[in-house]
């Protein structure tokens, strides 16, 4: 399934539940443009979520963080893949033979600088030189939300890829300020699905990044 911006939101489905898992996702289906799951989900409801998910509409990126041998990450690219997934998200760290061997089974996203304050430790310091790797290879990378700064920077070494941008709301960052500096998507995760009303949150949350995409464009 294609990939389209009409909200620049990605709904970040870390909970634990396959009922509040359905339950959020069609409560906000009509503000997202994707849905992203992870290991929490995976791991208590099975692989089958994924083609549960991609039934309601909207393409699914499986962030495994894929971090292996080549041989390895594209197993897990490939379970991905057959389980529904539109992308995947795969560091970039592990160098570019693992990124090449992932992006030969599905489009994927390549993390270039994550969002938390730890990750100044390692993985800011090389973020420029993953993204330039990214852009031979990947649908898109992934920068913080959390450094507007950094997205802006990043921004300009990969050209056209596609940014999406996690660490909003929960994490710190006010929507839309990831798309100002030059992300085409931000990520929500807490800030919908542990919010009392996640359908508001959600209709909230897309009012402030349409008026953000709009700044940007115009
Ligand atoms: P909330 O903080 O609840 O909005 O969730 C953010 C989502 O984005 C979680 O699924 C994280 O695993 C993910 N994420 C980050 O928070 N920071 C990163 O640097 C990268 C990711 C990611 O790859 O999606």
């Amino acid at each position: 399934m294609r990939l389209q911006r009409e909200h620049g939101l990605i709904l970040a489905l870390d909970v634990t539940s396959r009922t509040k898992a359905l339950s959020v996702v069609e409560s906000v289906v009509d503000y997202i443009d994707a849905v992203k799951v992870g290991y929490p989900l995976v791991l208590s409801c099975g692989l089958e979520i994924i083609s549960e998910l991609s039934d309601l509409g909207k393409p699914v990126i499986a962030d495994f963080k894929v971090a292996d041998i080549p041989y390895t990450s594209r197993l897990i690219c490939e379970q991905a893949k057959q389980a529904g997934a539109s992308f995947a998200i795969v560091h970039g760290f592990v160098g570019e033979d693992v990124v090449k061997a992932c992006a030969e089974v599905l489009d994927i996203f390549v993390v270039a600088e994550m969002s938390h304050p730890g990750a100044k430790e390692f993985i800011q310091p090389v973020a420029e030189r993953i993204a330039e790797l990214a852009r031979s290879y990947a649908f898109g990378i992934v920068a913080p939300a959390t450094r507007p700064e950094r997205i802006a920077r990043l921004r300009s070494i990969v050209g056209e890829l596609v940014i999406i941008s996690p660490g909003v709301k929960a994490q710190g960052a006010r929507p839309g300020d990831a798309i100002r500096a030059g992300a085409d998507f931000e990520i929500v995760g807490r800030g919908i699905y542990a919010s009392a009303e996640p359908r508001r949150s959600a209709a909230e949350i897309a009012a402030e990044l349409k008026a953000a995409m709009k700044e940007h464009e115009g």
